[in-house]
């Protein structure tokens, strides 16, 4: 007996498979079964254990490393210090440039609390904690800038490709009649991805293979193989599955180049395991920010200038830019604009990219000031963001490809019940709670790459999808064989995809958003390649069926070749191979002009990212758009702040899987819940040390903190975005979130906070 407690939403289960169906992630039954191994589950014989001895000063220098007492522990193999030169160069960074010299994973010079100072190789992993622990360093210390509010910090370094100016916005803001200026500020934020990093390194004669979690195996494995100085296609990078990245897993890490050192020293493979806390020093979170806004307008709301001034902290010993200006100068139309961004060294591991960097910070300045003047001039917060809308990129002066931003607010407004909202804070309650409403919007660029796929048919009639991209989570996987079931006309159950490897084909990094566009592109032209060559074996091979039937086509849908009217025999793609004695059709394809069709174009093409095009690379600005509507609940004696509903609309282009799509908006949205209520790296003011650095004491979302989330998509399919008209679908859902929520706290109780995250002791 089946009982239907709710009705089967059409096209859930299946609905032909092809893009824009929701099929659910192909990948997801391995996963939930336990049958996917991830990376450092892949058993190795005699596999050796590495473990890493993080410093405890924050700034100077380790002047003796007493190793003696780990050396004689039991079952230690090999203890490496700073003192070792492990005959590694440097690699390049992500846009291929590449420093002379030699590189030392560990150094002497302390730059941040947590600094790995040695690593400890033993038979097992408990051997090698136990003697990690026996190791004594003597540090000379020096004193710490501990963070962008140290009085010892600098006002920071002008970047000076991001000053951005048009028209006079310091004389227009003076001479604004309605003028906002505040400071607004992010804190450390950090991924917390469920699989920590790590990884295990077995060489066999000088072929490296690293099995590691990456967003990019292509780009990690040329790092690996430039410390190495060896050829590229001497190291494989696998990584079929993923416990998400959010940013963290881009790029190749010291303790990677310690790993694979030891185990070519050792003879042996070695597994070097990130523990949790040293997820927060081992690579960089979203660094810290703090940016001052001020909106000059006229009484009517209408933008005079915007004036921006932003920072972010960096480290001592590297750079990374959350540019707080990414999207100030996007969002609204304004005559009068000036933007400048400032990197703060302070002693921190360098910071790196999490999900929209400086979009999400960009947008919790430019969208928390923009409901401050909602309340100066009295306007609607949503009237505001019409009246102020962008027909044009303002800084480019290009046309948007696609902006359905308008139409982001308008069904958001609509299916959140704005209409409702009483203006006045604190003018909604239910019992003992302040009830808000706020709105704030967002947006992320169209980064467009290339890549290359192979398809192979199988005598079996099964469809292979073949790529080095990686699937950490977001439904690569399923997408690929959405859209190579499309093209070739079978069913999507007839499509097996593989990816995750480093020496199967090329592929931009699965970062910016942009791997959707990137590889749907690649597969959906060697998928129409195979079908070609499929038709053509039918069409002229001496023993097809179709012979001598005087087409000059052939269909191929639901994995059958017909001819084209339905009037001639009909046989399945394993029935056509088995009758043509043929094993197997392979093409392989890539996205890349012609000029970059050569081994160089190619290795720059998979491995780097300077051949990415930024979104106003052509006649148009190409971005997803996004607007969120949030309703808070805030406990007027406790100050929590609970989020109760959610309704966000979006304009990312067409959907490839909206099912996907939905659940990726979602996981941004929730992302955004976490930075806006919860998520703050502690730094203790007396030695520079994340002191939050577990699960623990690192809050993120629980179910409990999670409301019924609603999704809208609007957009239309941007065909000058991507192959198939999609755009970036991946970052753009936490943007905007923040505000969004910061702007509905104060709708609730009249406080504007504007440094997260909103904890209670804010509010009372
Ligand atoms: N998609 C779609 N239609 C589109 C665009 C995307 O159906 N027009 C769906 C597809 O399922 C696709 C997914 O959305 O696999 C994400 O596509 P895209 O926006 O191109 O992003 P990428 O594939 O490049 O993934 C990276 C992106 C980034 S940069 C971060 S950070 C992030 C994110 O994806 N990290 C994630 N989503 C994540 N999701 C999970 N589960 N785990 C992470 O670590
Ligand atoms: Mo996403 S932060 O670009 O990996």
């Amino acid at each position: 007996m089946t009982v239907l407690d709710r009705p089967v939403k059409h096209g859930e289960a299946s609905d032909g498979g092809g893009v824009g169906g929701r099929q659910s992630r192909i990948d997801g039954h391995l996963k939930i079964t336990g049958e996917a191994t991830y990376a450092l589950e892949h058993r190795l014989e005699n596999l050796a254990h590495a473990v890493l001895v993080p410093g405890t000063i924050a700034a100077g220098r380790v002047i003796r490393v007493d190793t003696a007492a780990a050396e004689a522990a039991p079952g230690v193999r090999l203890v490496l210090t700073s003192n070792d030169d492990l005959g590694l160069k440097f690699a390049s960074d992500w846009f291929g440039n590449r420093a002379e010299g030699v590189y030392r994973p560990l150094v002497p010079e302390i730059a941040f609390n947590g600094q790995a100072v040695a690593a400890v190789v033993a038979e097992t992993l408990e051997q090698a904690t136990a003697a990690a622990a026996l190791i004594k360093i003597a540090y000379e210390e020096t004193t710490a800038t501990v963070g962008l509010d140290d009085p010892n910090a600098s006002e920071g370094n002008l970047v000076d490709n991001l000053t951005v100016a048009w028209g006079e916005a310091e004389t227009a803001f003076a001479a604004a009649p309605v003028r906002i200026e505040a400071e607004y500020r992010t804190p450390r934020e950090y991924h917390v991805a469920i699989e920590p990093h790590g990884l295990i390194a077995a060489w066999e004669g000088d072929h490296l293979t690293v099995y590691e979690p990456s967003q990019w195996t292509h780009g990690m494995a040329r790092s690996y193989a430039e410390w190495f100085g060896l050829p590229h296609e001497n190291v494989t990078l696998i990584s079929p599955f993923i416990g998400g990245g959010f940013g963290s897993k881009a790029s190749a890490s010291f303790y990677g180049a310690l790993a694979a050192s030891a185990a070519r020293r050792l003879g042996r493979p070695v597994k070097l395991a990130v523990t949790r806390p040293q997820t927060f020093t081992a690579y960089g979170g979203r660094a810290a920010t703090r940016q001052t806004v001020a909106l000059g307008a006229n009484a009517d709301g209408v933008l005079q200038a915007v004036v921006h001034r932003g920072a972010n902290e960096t480290s001592t010993v590297g750079t990374w830019v959350e540019n707080t200006g990414a999207a100030t100068p996007l969002l609204y139309a304004v005559s009068n604009f000036s933007s400048q961004h400032r990197l703060v060294p302070v002693n921190t591991v360098t910071p790196g990219p999490l999900r929209a960097p400086g979009k999400n910070p960009s947008a919790f300045g430019i969208e928390s000031a923009m409901d401050e003047l909602a309340y100066a001039t009295g306007i609607d917060p949503v009237e505001l963001r019409l009246k102020n809308d962008a027909e044009k990129d303002p800084q480019s002066g290009k046309p948007w490809s696609t902006r359905h931003l308008r139409e982001a607010l308008a069904a958001g407004a609509e299916a959140f019940g704005w209409a409702r909202r009483t203006p006045e804070p604190r003018s909604m309650r239910n019992g003992r709670e302040l009830i808000g409403w706020g709105v704030a919007i967002g947006t992320f660029p169209v980064i467009r790459a290339y890549g290359e796929a192979i398809i192979g048919i199988r005598n079996d009639g099964i469809v292979e999808v073949i790529s080095g991209a990686i699937d950490m989570g977001q439904g690569t996987y399923t997408i690929l064989a959405q859209t190579a079931a499309e093209a070739l006309g079978v069913p999507v159950d007839q499509v097996e995809v593989r990816l995750g490897d480093s020496s199967l084909p090329g592929s931009a990094v699965a970062g910016g958003s942009m791997l959707a566009g990137v590889m749907t592109g690649a597969v959906h032209k060697a998928a129409l390649a195979a079908r070609e060559e499929l038709v053509g074996l039918a069409l002229n091979d001496p023993n097809s069926p179709f012979r001598d039937s005087g087409a000059n086509t052939l269909s191929v849908a639901d994995g059958m070749i017909a001819a084209p009217r339905g009037d001639g025999p009909a046989v399945t793609i394993a029935e056509l191979m088995a009758r043509t004695g043929r094993d197997r059709i392979e093409v392989k394809r890539d996205t890349l002009p012609e000029a970059l069709r050569n081994d160089e174009g190619r290795l720059q093409a998979w491995t780097t990212m300077s051949l990415m095009r930024a979104p106003t690379d052509g006649d148009y600005s190409m971005h997803s758009w996004c607007a969120h509507f949030v309703e808070v609940c805030v406990d007027e004696d406790f100050g929590t702040v609970r989020v109760s509903r959610i309704v966000s609309a979006f304009d990312c282009g067409r959907l490839y899987n909206p099912k996907l799509v939905e659940s990726q908006w979602k996981g941004g949205i929730i992302m955004g819940i976490g930075q806006a209520l919860l998520e703050e790296g502690l730094v203790d003011p007396r030695n520079a040390r994340v002191v939050n650095n577990n699960l623990g004491d690192y809050l993120v979302p629980t179910n409990a903190d999670i409301p019924d989330i609603e999704v809208i998509s609007v957009g239309v399919p941007d065909l000058h975005a991507s192959v198939l008209g999609g755009k970036g679908v991946g970052e753009v859902g936490i943007v905007g979130v923040a505000p969004a929520i910061a702007n509905a706290v104060f709708h609730a109780t009249g406080k504007r906070i504007r440094d997260l995250p909103i904890t209670p002791e804010k509010l009372i």
